[in-house]
């Protein structure tokens, strides 16, 4: 069985987080937790990678305008690792729609609307690997040649 601490998840800073000056927060409130940062870049994602990243959401009525929304401007991709970090990822992002996201989320802390959520954050083991993959290939970083552990004994 795969360790849990190395399970990762996708986590992004969409068009609308980055202009909005968030990446920081979002950052502080992972690495606050005790995950670790293995991929970050900023960039401007294609249509292409973005209609691969929403295949599941192709056939939703909002799709047309998620796909121009997500192309709006530069986004923050980034890989988190750790412990049980997929599903801890989603209950520190919220609820998808803002407005039924807890005070203390991300989302329910600093945005009202569905459609201007400020991040993404993978919905399961699977899909971080398939996101990670995704979005980095091969190139994420590995801690296991840190010589020391901060987070577990
Ligand atoms: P999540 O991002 O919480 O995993 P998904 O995968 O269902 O939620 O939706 C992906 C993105 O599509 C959302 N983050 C949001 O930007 C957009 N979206 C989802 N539902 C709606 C909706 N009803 N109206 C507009 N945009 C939506």
């Amino acid at each position: 069985m795969s360790d849990p601490k190395n399970e990762v998840s996708f986590i992004m800073v969409k068009p609308d987080g980055v202009q909005r000056g968030l990446v920081g927060e979002i950052i502080k409130r992972f690495e606050n937790r005790g995950f670790k940062l293995v991929g970050c870049k900023m960039m401007s994602p294609s249509k292409d990678l973005l209609e691969t990243h929403y295949v599941d959401l192709k056939s939703k009525p909002f799709f047309p305008g998620l796909i121009k929304y997500m192309s709006g401007g530069p986004v923050v991709a980034m890989a988190w690792q750790g412990k049980n970090v997929v599903k801890t990822g989603r209950s520190m992002l919220g609820a998808t729609n803002p407005l039924d996201s807890n005070p203390g989320t991300i989302r329910g802390d600093l945005c009202i609307d569905v459609g201007r959520n400020i991040c993404h954050g993978s919905d399961s083991v699977e899909s971080g690997k398939r996101e990670v993959k995704l979005w980095f290939g091969d190139s994420t970083e590995d801690y296991s040649l840190c010589t020391e552990n901060m987070i577990y004994e």
